[in-house]
């Protein structure tokens, strides 16, 4: 049995991660979670007592989470701010949570030896052309494009120096664009399922031409608990399903399963710095650990992602107008 520390665990990512745990471990589970706008109680609701216990406080909080960290076996980091738009309009907050926030985690496995994974993102690579043929690997060199990114990348070459100078068993994952149930509502896929539902029109930045690499979110929670079990120390591995489609690809999946026209969305305003193509090449993860997606399907993950939205309007409903408010004032609505 393993008590294992899950940081942001009330978040979309976090919550798929804790309930792959107790389905899958005999791990006894502490989230620790600010409980910011992103995240969702909702989504952890159902889990047995004796399993999960939740912490609400600050990643930055080095008191705390030094305690923490020390009553645990393991910890793995996903609390951070993550939407690249809002790290845009305001980017303090992405500094403080995922470049001190994991600062305060370092520190303290660094003091109690405590094994540590650290969940990244493809983002810290920047971005490839349409047409290269090369996707991500775990040798392709760092460079962020928006303050979300570079605080990710900051976060990460932490982790490699804490593990270089002082010896802490880190591992770090990179994935790509999740989709899935209990995704914020600022976020593309739930942002254009819920617009059509509210009567409204997808957004797309600039052309739509962008590409990103989708994967289930419970494809990615498992991933994680495979390198967090069998990773080598002070390694990163990628995770991906080779999902590439381009925004309007997707908004085109989107309008065709709520029975709307193919042209029913609307251009916006482009996004500053907008990162053209994602794409991961997750050889070594699925070599070396025998890691495979259970969702390989992308359409058939979305459409399901589609009707979980339908049928969860009272869970996203009461956060919609505030984010469509907040996309309205950068002229993205
Ligand atoms: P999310 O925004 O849904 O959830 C983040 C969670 O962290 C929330 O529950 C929030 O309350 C919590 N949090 C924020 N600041 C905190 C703080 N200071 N102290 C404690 N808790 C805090 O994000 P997500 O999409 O679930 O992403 C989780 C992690 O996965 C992030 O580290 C992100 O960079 C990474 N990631 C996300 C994606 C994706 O597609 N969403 C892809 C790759 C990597
Ligand atoms: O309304 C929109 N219209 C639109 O065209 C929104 C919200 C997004 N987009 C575009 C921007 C991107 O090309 O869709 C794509 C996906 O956008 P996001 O959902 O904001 O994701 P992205 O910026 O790609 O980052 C995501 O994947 C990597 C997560 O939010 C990050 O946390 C993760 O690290």
């Amino acid at each position: 049995m393993q008590r294992i520390l899950v940081t942001g665990g009330a978040g979309f990512i976090g919550s798929a991660f804790v309930r792959h745990l107790v389905q899958h471990t005999d791990a006894v589970v502490t989230v620790l979670d600010k409980l910011t706008y992103a995240a969702s109680l909702e989504s952890l609701d159902g889990l047995p007592s004796e399993r999960v216990s939740l912490v609400v406080g600050d990643v930055a909080d080095q008191p705390l989470v030094d305690r923490l960290v020390g009553e645990h076996d393991a910890v793995v980091h996903l609390a951070a701010e993550s939407h690249n738009d809002n790290s845009l309009t305001e980017p303090g907050p992405f500094i403080q949570t995922n470049i001190v926030g994991t600062f305060c985690v370092l520190e303290a496995a660094r003091r109690h030896g405590t094994r540590l994974h650290h969940v990244s993102t493809d983002e810290v690579y920047g971005d490839l052309e349409l047409d290269d043929p090369q996707r991500f690997t775990e040798a392709t060199p760092y460079n962020p494009s928006s303050p979300y990114s570079a605080a990710k990348a900051g976060a990460d070459h932490l982790v490699r120096a804490w593990v270089r100078s002082f010896g802490v068993r880190a591992t770090i994952s990179s994935c790509s664009n999740n989709y899935g149930p209990w995704q914020h509502v600022e976020k593309f896929v739930p942002r254009q399922v819920t617009n059509v539902l509210e009567g409204g029109r997808p957004k797309v930045y600039g052309t739509g031409a962008n590409v990103r690499d989708w994967i289930h979110v419970a494809d990615h929670a498992a991933a994680v608990w495979t390198i967090l079990e069998r990773g080598r120390l002070g390694e990163t591995y990628l995770i991906g399903a080779d999902g590439e489609r381009t925004n309007l690809e997707v908004v085109a999946m989107i309008l065709e399963r709520l029975g709307r026209p193919a042209d029913d969305y609307d251009l916006v305003a482009e996004r500053a710095g907008h990162d053209l193509r994602y794409a991961i090449d997750s050889t070594k993860l699925r070599d070396e650990l025998g890691w495979t997606p259970a969702y390989p399907d992308f359409a058939e993950g979305l459409a399901a992602t589609i009707d979980w939205y339908v049928d969860h309007r009272d869970w996203w409903a009461p956060h919609k107008h505030a984010t469509e408010a907040a996309y309205a004032l950068r002229g993205q609505a």
